[in-house]
């Protein structure tokens, strides 16, 4: 078997850097203790029709395999868990639920969470005119942390008593509101996610991307 390739940007400005969604693939081939090459793209390839072929919306990531070629992160992290018991039980029940709660991670914490993401990124004068927005886009990620925090009470992760690759799609969307002041506000949602993030696995994940930025880095 070869290498799996992921599709990654080549550099990308600060704000984005360590929450780029490559981030999901390679945490989860360093779990599932599978090497891989990076293939790396900018804004040129991006728009090209070859690269459109893989994915359609020029976006990131792809993985590469030796078996076929897949866009969507949760569809390529549950590709690569489907391989591994490192991140899917192989219980078949068990693995219902970790699926449900990857759904759960981008269906339902990750919407609100990048509807405010949008918001924050506007210039100031569209900012200031959705303040009222973003004071109820906040108030609808409150609820939903909320419920998130009581589901898990004392557990340490989501489903199968165990770290899945539910919890790993999980922490990569909570890390998504590392701008704001929202996550401090439920300590235990907190925890989780750092927990998580301290794995080994997420942090050589981390570290590669954030080296690829630096490596490619504009010239001042
Ligand atoms: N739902 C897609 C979203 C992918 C996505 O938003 N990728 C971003 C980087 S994290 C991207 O490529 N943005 C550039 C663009 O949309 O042109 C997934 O999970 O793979």
């Amino acid at each position: 078997m070869h290498q799996p390739q992921v599709t990654a940007f080549r550099w990308v400005p600060a704000f984005a850097q360590g929450l780029v969604r490559d981030l999901r693939v390679r945490w989860a081939l360093e779990e599932a203790g599978q090497g891989y090459q990076e293939h790396l793209i900018g804004p040129a390839q991006q728009q090209s029709s070859d690269y459109r072929q893989q994915q359609p919306f020029g976006q990131v990531p792809v993985l590469k395999d030796d078996e076929q070629t897949i866009f969507e992160s949760g569809a390529i992290v549950l590709h690569i868990a489907e391989q591994t018991t490192a991140l899917m039980p192989s219980d078949p029940a068990l693995a219902t639920q970790v699926k449900t709660w990857m759904f759960a991670a981008l269906n339902t914490i990750e919407p609100p969470i990048m509807m405010l993401n949008v918001i924050d990124m506007q210039p100031p004068a569209i900012a200031q005119a959705a303040h009222e927005l973003r004071a109820n886009v906040a108030g609808m990620i409150g609820v939903r942390l909320n419920s998130l925090a009581a589901f898990l009470g004392n557990r340490e992760y989501l489903a199968a008593d165990r770290f899945t690759s539910a919890d790993l799609l999980m922490t990569t969307v909570l890390r998504i509101l590392r701008t704001t002041d929202l996550l401090a506000t439920v300590p235990s949602l907190d925890a989780y996610k750092s927990r998580n993030e301290a794995r080994p696995a997420f942090q050589k994940a981390l570290a590669a991307q954030m080296d690829t930025f630096e490596r490619h880095a504009p010239q001042q």
